[in-house]
């Protein structure tokens, strides 16, 4: 039997996508951009084509959808709606963060779950992909109400997690706070002190140092591995960040310990600018400690303005992190970002810039770097996490920032060489996709169709 060329077989097995999975436009979108880059790989590799590796690598290997019952302060039924998708254990355990959002859906849920198989190939530390969350809005909830919906969350995760089967950790919306209820729960359900069940723990008690700056502080290395191959830095440079949770938090720091000067955050409701630096014992009293909005700060910091809605995006800058959620950078803010003289982007957030900006940004020569790669930092820490809590060991702040650091360079030169064995040097979308892929592949393939 002969097989297909690798452009009709990723048609084919796109078509196939899209007709089981329609009304799922955020997933169809993460796999679109995937096969879009690996016809070269099959060539090399057709048996990746003969063994059916991508029919399978795009249909979740478990999709666990449930209701969550839970009693407001007033006493009021609440009834929210649970997932997690574990999409593909091939190198290891499922991996993957939980976001509690009201947009929460499952095709957020499965695109979020389809990016982080690779992400977590690209980081070499042998875990497998998945995702969850849940359309909870913690936004305005008490503490009180925040630990009943995590535990009643964790009454039914708990019959599908572990640290060999799945181990979740946070995202938007869940961060130490969350971790540390849903923790509790599982610890109490299962009476097992199960450290490795969930990373982002409390440092007190299993988790590991800089697993809460590693998202940020990684996605900033790997702009600058890629500015240092150009004979470029970040010192010196203006960067616009979105978002003002965990992951811009930590951009915003590590741009300025590299010498940059980070000037905007945003959130759902608007951004600032502060052109003398964001100020960050500011910001993070502003959002850590006291879970305000953003314009507080603009309020607190003479020289800040705040600009209600607006696009974040017409800020000029030399370097551009998204780091809020999907497709907040679109076709005309990559213009408005070409036109200031951006120089480099590196996603923090998971997907942040749709298909038409990236190629935008690629034909002007700016350097792009997708969350897959950028953003790996936060769950290969992760990884070390539970590397620690199996050897009940703890490492310290430089060693575990050394690791990252040593891992994001890893991951950028994996990504690197992969753009140019598959010919196109500096196409990092490429080089993510491709190298991530055949890691999962070649394990898929060694273990057999099932
Ligand atoms: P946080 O919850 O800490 O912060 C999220 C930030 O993004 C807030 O400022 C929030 O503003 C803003 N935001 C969320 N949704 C929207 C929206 N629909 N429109 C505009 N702004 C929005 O989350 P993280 O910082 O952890 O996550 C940010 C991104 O990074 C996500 O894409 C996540 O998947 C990704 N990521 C996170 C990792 C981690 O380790 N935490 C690892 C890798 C990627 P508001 O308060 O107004 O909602
Ligand atoms: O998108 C992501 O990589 C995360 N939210 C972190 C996942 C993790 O398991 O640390």
């Amino acid at each position: 039997m002969s097989l297909p060329t690798p452009e009709a077989h990723l048609s084919t097995v796109l078509h196939a996508v899209e007709s089981r999975n329609q009304g799922e436009p955020e997933f169809l979108q993460a796999v679109r951009e995937v096969l879009d880059t690996l016809a070269p790989v099959l060539e090399e590799h057709p048996e990746y084509i003969e063994t059916g590796i991508l029919e399978r690598l795009v249909e979740p290997e478990r999709q666990i959808l449930f209701r969550v019952s839970w009693v407001d302060d007033n006493g009021k039924v609440q009834v929210n709606r649970g997932y997690r998708v574990q999409f593909n254990a091939a190198l290891g355990p499922y991996k993957g963060g939980l976001r509690f959002h009201p947009s929460v859906n499952l095709s957020v849920v499965k695109f979020l779950g389809f990016e982080q198989v690779f992400k977590n190939a690209l980081t070499s530390q042998r875990i497998g992909g998945g995702k969850g969350g849940s359309d909870f809005d913690p936004a305005g909830k008490s503490d009180a109400e925040v630990m009943r919906f995590c535990q009643a969350y964790m009454t039914e995760l708990v019959h599908h997690i572990g640290e060999h089967t799945d181990v979740p950790a946070g995202d938007i919306g869940v961060g130490a706070r969350e971790i540390g209820y849903l923790f509790g729960q599982y610890r109490r359900l299962t009476h097992r002190y199960e450290s490795g069940v969930l990373t982002g723990k409390g440092k007190g008690w299993g988790g590991a140092e800089v697993r809460t700056e590693a998202t940020g502080y990684g996605a900033v290395f790997f702009a600058e591995e890629m500015l240092a191959r150009a004979g470029e830095g970040v010192a010196g440079r203006r960067a616009v960040v979105s978002g003002s949770g965990n992951v811009a938090t930590y951009v915003i720091e590590k741009v300025q310990q590299l010498g940059g000067r980070a000037i905007t955050a945003s959130d759902s409701s608007g951004y600032i600018v502060d052109e003398a630096g964001i100020d960050l014992e500011l910001l993070k009293q502003v959002k850590e400690t006291e879970r305000a909005r953003i314009s507080e700060y603009a309020e607190r910091r003479p020289g800040a303005h705040y600009v209600a809605g607006g696009n974040v995006w017409d800020v000029r800058g030399e370097l551009a992190f998204p780091c809020a959620t999907q497709n907040e950078l679109d076709e005309a803010s990559a213009r408005e970002l070409i036109k200031n003289g951006v120089r480099a982007v590196a996603e923090g957030a998971n997907m942040p810039a749709t298909p038409e900006a990236i190629e935008l940004l690629q034909e002007a020569g700016v350097l792009f770097a997708p969350g897959k790669a950028a953003n790996a930092g936060g769950v290969a820490t992760s990884a070390l996490e539970m590397s620690q809590n199996a050897a009940r060991s703890r490492w310290d702040f430089d060693k575990s920032e050394n690791r990252l650091h040593e891992i994001m360079r890893d991951v950028h030169e994996l990504c690197y060489s992969a753009s140019e064995r598959y010919g196109k040097p500096g196409d990092y979308v490429l080089g993510a996709n491709s190298a991530g892929f055949v890691t999962v592949a070649q394990a898929m393939l060694e273990q057999g169709v099932i």
